[in-house]
């Protein structure tokens, strides 16, 4: 008889957390979806029950939890992005590789049957294909949140390969969605220009208008992963981490959609230190591999994903 499925998610709180966390509890039920995160559980809004406060950093801690409950699956979000990295590079270092050690070890040594973990497009650098990056090529990336997501897709690989841990991973493009504030990512301007436009702000933009970017409406990025994690093992050929891919878009671009529904909404572009990072990175991904091994397709276009947010972004002050 096969065990219940019993969940733990780390970084729940995070971008990704929020909505991963709520489509595990939809599909797995609440009680079996443990969501973990560094907050103090008087912070948390009640819906993200049961909930533990976890510094994934406190390796005792982590493996008393471990230890203490039969996960099935753990989904380890927990990570410092691009732009907070390069403020503070050896804590990025630290947290998001010591962190992933620490559960990669802890997963084999109590038997976790599988474990997700998001790389990123950041392993890419500036002599990486532009258009249409291959899941295979010249990475080098240039930022500390890029080398640490190219450090641990090896780890994954490694620890699929010697322990037969069946750890999985996709690399997100930048992602909106329109649960949480703005995060500390490069492509986090494509969910703050959501935000002043509802408060009928002028939007400020931080990157160049012709910044192209590859982009991933939350929604599909949440079916994503599931679809991946779901997958039979079998069918999957990479154990680094699959290409992701759905949009490529400009600041200009996805004003323009926006201005579209908000009229009279303006913007203006004054790019800072987050532009060298966005033009190390490709511009869009070729993702025809997660397509060919276990069938992703996404469904947000740009116009259906502007629609989306406008309809749901919860405004924070
Ligand atoms: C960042 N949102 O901007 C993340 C993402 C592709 C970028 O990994 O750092």
């Amino acid at each position: 008889m096969k065990q219940k499925e019993y969940i733990l998610i780390i970084g729940a709180l995070g971008q990704i957390g929020r909505e991963l966390t709520d489509e595990l509890r939809e599909r797995y039920g609440k009680e079996n979806v443990l969501a973990a995160d560094i907050r103090p559980k008087e912070d948390v809004s009640f819906e993200k029950h049961p909930y533990i406060q976890l510094n994934v950093m406190d390796k005792v801690g982590l493996e008393n939890l471990i230890a203490e409950n039969k996960f099935t699956q753990i989904y380890h979000l927990a990570a410092m992005l691009s732009a907070s990295g390069e403020r503070n590079p050896q804590a990025a270092w630290a947290l998001n590789m010591e962190s992933l050690l620490s559960i990669l070890d802890l997963s084999v040594k109590y038997k976790v049957e599988k474990v997700f973990w998001p790389s990123s497009i950041a392993i890419f650098g500036p002599d990486s294909v532009k258009q249409n990056c291959p899941q295979q090529g010249v990475t080098e990336p240039t930022t500390i949140y890029g080398i640490s997501k190219a450090a641990g897709e090896y780890w994954c690989k490694y620890y699929f390969e010697k322990h037969g841990l069946d750890v999985r991973s996709v690399r997100y493009p930048g992602l909106i969605s329109y649960t949480g504030a703005p995060g500390g990512g490069t492509t986090d301007y494509a969910v703050d220009i959501f935000h002043s436009a509802v408060k009928g702000e002028k939007y400020t933009c931080f990157l160049k208008k012709d910044t192209a970017l590859p982009m991933m409406y939350m929604h599909d990025a949440i079916r994503a992963t599931l679809e991946l994690m779901e997958a039979p093992a079998e069918f999957l050929s990479v154990r680094t981490a699959y290409n992701l891919s759905a949009l490529s878009f400009t600041p200009k671009e996805i004003y323009e959609e926006i201005a579209k529904e908000v009229p009279g909404f303006e913007i203006e572009y004054v790019p800072d230190f987050r532009q060298q990072i966005a033009d190390s990175w490709p511009q869009s991904i070729d993702d025809s591999v997660a397509s060919k091994d276990w069938g992703w397709k996404p469904a947000f276009d740009l116009e259906k994903m502007v629609k989306d947010m406008l309809q749901n972004i919860e405004v924070y002050p």
